[in-house]
């Protein structure tokens, strides 16, 4: 019997900083329903799915920042979203930014910030927690940029690595699910470990700038969208999973976020697409066992890894200049 799970990505159009809670939630239950209606059983979410992209501003006093965050899952905000998904019996998954009072590594409880992901069972448990390890931009006003990325001002690294867990998703159908945000797709690493626990659904929102902001060097417009894809594909291919990859889309605050949301099979192949920059929903119905062909054949993993000559991987952060060879005459 084949494992088939119908998957839904529900890409979002621009949110702007003026609108409210309650007017994305509104948005994100009209996408819900509908991927209800064509029949899907988990719904994935962009990166930071309630507000506008809001490391684009700057706050001198992170505490102004606190309205973009969510004290707790579920809120009265978002309390609508849950009822929704027990309502349709459907998995979903939800980026936010999270803010916790935890003991930081030195023991001391205090306000902890992170950018966050959640799949949320169709009784309304939180199956997985996932919080983003690779905090792309910079943490001090940037005079040099037309736009602020300040993702490492508001965000601490990720402290729950990158977890796996099996979980039912659709009748008599049980998944390995996964999760990445944003700029983790463009991180092979990131990947590995996720493809180590036979992950076979990587759920992954983002938000990226259909233009290269650092203004330090030029990249042309249309590579953006190639860029996401590749790494998307490649995770997929080389860890033998599928993906949802949701975008926010279209111009937000004046800026352009690019959408092009896939869902990607573990050949690599693209099996949809969206096609706007608005809310969009685009399904495709999934069969986990595809998964075991790239796992029992080119990448099984406990044949062919060779972990002995990849200590550089966890030794080095930073690239290093190679040796040096000159000709001998
Ligand atoms: N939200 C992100 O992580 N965005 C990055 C941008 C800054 C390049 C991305 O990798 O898409």
């Amino acid at each position: 019997m084949s494992r088939i799970v119908t998957v839904a990505a529900a890409q979002l159009g621009p949110i702007q900083r003026a609108e409210g809670r309650e007017g994305v939630i509104g948005r994100m239950l009209r996408l819900l329903e509908r991927a209800h209606q064509r029949g899907a059983q988990v719904v994935v979410f962009p990166e930071l799915a309630l507000t506008t992209f809001f490391p684009r501003w700057y706050c001198e006093d992170l505490d102004e920042a606190d309205a973009w965050f969510e004290p707790s899952l579920p809120s009265p905000a978002t309390q609508p979203l849950f009822d929704a998904i027990k309502r349709f019996g459907v998995m979903v998954y939800l980026g936010y930014a999270e803010l916790a009072w935890e003991p930081d590594e030195q023991g001391i409880v205090r306000k902890r910030r992170f950018n966050t992901s959640v799949v949320i069972a169709p009784n309304g448990e939180i199956v997985l927690k996932y919080r983003k390890v690779h905090l792309p931009g910079h943490a001090e006003f940037a005079e040099h940029r037309q736009v602020q990325h300040l993702e490492k001002r508001y965000f601490e690294v990720g402290n729950l690595g990158f977890p796996v867990v099996r979980a039912p998703v659709a009748p008599g159908v049980d998944a390995n699910l996964g999760m990445l945000i944003c700029n983790d797709r463009r991180w092979p690493e990131a990947w590995r470990v996720l493809g180590l626990q036979q992950v076979e659904l990587v759920m992954l929102g983002y938000n990226t700038p259909s233009r290269n902001q650092d203004n330090r060097g030029f990249e042309a417009h249309h590579l953006r969208v190639l860029h996401s894809h590749l790494s998307i594909q490649a995770g997929c291919y080389q860890n033998a999973t599928f993906a949802a990859a949701v975008a926010k889309a279209g111009t937000e605050d004046g800026h352009e976020l690019l959408g092009h949301s896939i869902i990607v099979n573990p050949q690599g192949e693209i099996i949809a697409m969206a096609a706007t920059w608005d809310d969009e929903l685009i399904v495709a119905d999934c069969d986990l066992d595809l998964c075991e062909l790239g796992r029992n054949t080119v990448f099984n993993f406990a044949k062919h890894r060779r972990p002995e000559a990849y200590t550089r991987l966890v030794e080095q952060t930073g690239s290093v200049a190679p040796a040096v060879w000159t000709p001998s005459v």
